[in-house]
């Protein structure tokens, strides 16, 4: 019989919640033959990150994981075998109380943001005593040994090369979504929040000698785009030139197709959570615009991801590559900072292709996950 899961997801903000959840749900249905219902607040974001599903269905499956609409009005089922809840979403009150009743007793996972923080390992795993005597633990995703690994779908990388080594293949996607830059241009994309600062990158990239072309798809960066641009307005299928830089506004697209984009540029700014994982996984020099904490604690989970990431670099070339990043997720220098990278640029390139060679060696998210069950059971 096929071990069921449930996964719930409540959808805070953006896509990265449903983003992870997803990408985790169908891995373990594809991966591990699991029986996976993915309970989601929020359709219509699930239908952005897999334009094939219906915003209207309570129920749906697609790609093997049942979809689930979590309405407020909740219908009791029977608990799954293992249940995560994403980011210590708050599941069901009668969902908790039928998981204390169930036998064989269940696995109660709280998956957790990724972090590069020290921290981490150590509370990776640890027990979440609860009243009701279900047995519940922290599952922290990571980039080290003793973290739970991040999500990477076997052959991930492999089917990476091959994508990247047939341009005939990205040539065709890219013209599949209206993407024809002149031969020899720089390849961009733009995933990220709102940055006032973005005027003197920009402006940096049209004054520069080497053309350049930006892939910005839909979102919240758009307004300081067009604000830089001088239109009105901003839509889908935009392409707009200035000097060396041209910029084309994008379509969200299938999380798959989102991998191809960033597999095809030769620089990814990305945001968030999964984003900024999958832009490591592509194997090309990134920007991590990072989602903004209260207090500021966002800049120690930055440094501590740089921390990691720089380790092995010429320290000419941490320094630029960090001093983008900060200035990037500062608003301000990042004209300069950009420039200073470009001087380093061989080397920042070689170094993400080895950065992902090294962190696909590890065990994935997913296989920690169904591990972390074996081992309890
Ligand atoms: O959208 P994000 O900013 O999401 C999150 C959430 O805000 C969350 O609350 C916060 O805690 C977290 O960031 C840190 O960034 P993220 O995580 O990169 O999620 C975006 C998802 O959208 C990711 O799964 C990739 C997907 N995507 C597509 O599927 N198609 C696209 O065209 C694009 C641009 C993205």
């Amino acid at each position: 019989m096929r071990v069921t899961w449930d996964i719930f997801c409540s959808v805070v903000d953006n896509y990265g919640d449903i983003g992870v959840t997803w990408r985790l749900a169908r891995q373990l249905a594809a991966e591990h033959g699991l029986d996976v219902r993915l309970w989601v607040d929020d359709l219509a974001a699930f239908v952005r990150v897999c334009p094939s599903a219906d915003v209207q269905l309570a129920e749906q499956l697609q790609q093997g994981v049942s979809v689930r609409h979590w309405s407020a009005d909740w219908q009791p089922v029977t608990p799954a075998a293992v249940v995560i809840e994403a980011f210590a979403c708050t599941l069901p009150p009668a969902y908790v109380a039928a998981l204390a009743s169930t036998a064989p007793p269940v696995l109660w996972l709280n998956l957790e943001y990724l972090s590069a923080e020290d921290w981490v390992a150590g509370c990776h795993g640890l027990p979440s005593p609860q009243g009701n005597g279900v047995q519940k633990f922290f599952f922290f995703p990571g980039f080290v040994e003793g973290t739970g690994g991040v999500l990477r779908e076997t052959n991930l990388l492999a089917r990476r090369d091959s994508f990247q080594q047939d341009p005939t293949a990205q040539q065709a996607f890219l013209h599949g979504l209206g993407v024809h830059p002149a031969p020899g241009a720089r390849l961009i994309s733009l995933f990220a929040y709102e940055n006032t600062g973005l005027d003197e990158w920009l402006q940096m990239l049209a004054d520069g000698s080497q053309a350049c072309h930006l892939l910005v798809p839909e979102g919240r960066v758009l307004a300081d785009v067009q604000r830089w641009l001088g239109l009105s307005s901003l839509r889908v299928g935009a392409i707009d030139v200035r000097g060396a830089l041209t910029v084309q506004i994008l379509p969200f697209v299938s999380q798959d197709d989102y991998d191809r984009l960033l597999w095809c540029c030769d620089f990814n700014a990305v945001r968030g959570e999964d984003s900024f994982v999958r832009a490591q996984w592509a194997g090309r020099p990134l920007l991590w615009h990072i989602y903004a904490q209260a207090e500021g604690a966002h800049w120690d989970k930055l440094e501590a991801f740089l921390g990691l990431y720089l380790q092995g670099l010429s320290p000419l070339a941490q320094a630029a590559l960090s001093d983008f990043w900060r200035a990037w997720n500062a608003g301000q220098g990042m004209a300069a900072s950009w420039q200073a990278l470009q001087l380093h640029w061989p080397e920042v390139a070689e170094h993400a292709e080895r950065w992902a060679a090294q962190q696909a060696a590890r065990h994935d998210l997913a296989a920690g996950l169904v591990q972390f069950y074996l081992n309890w059971l």
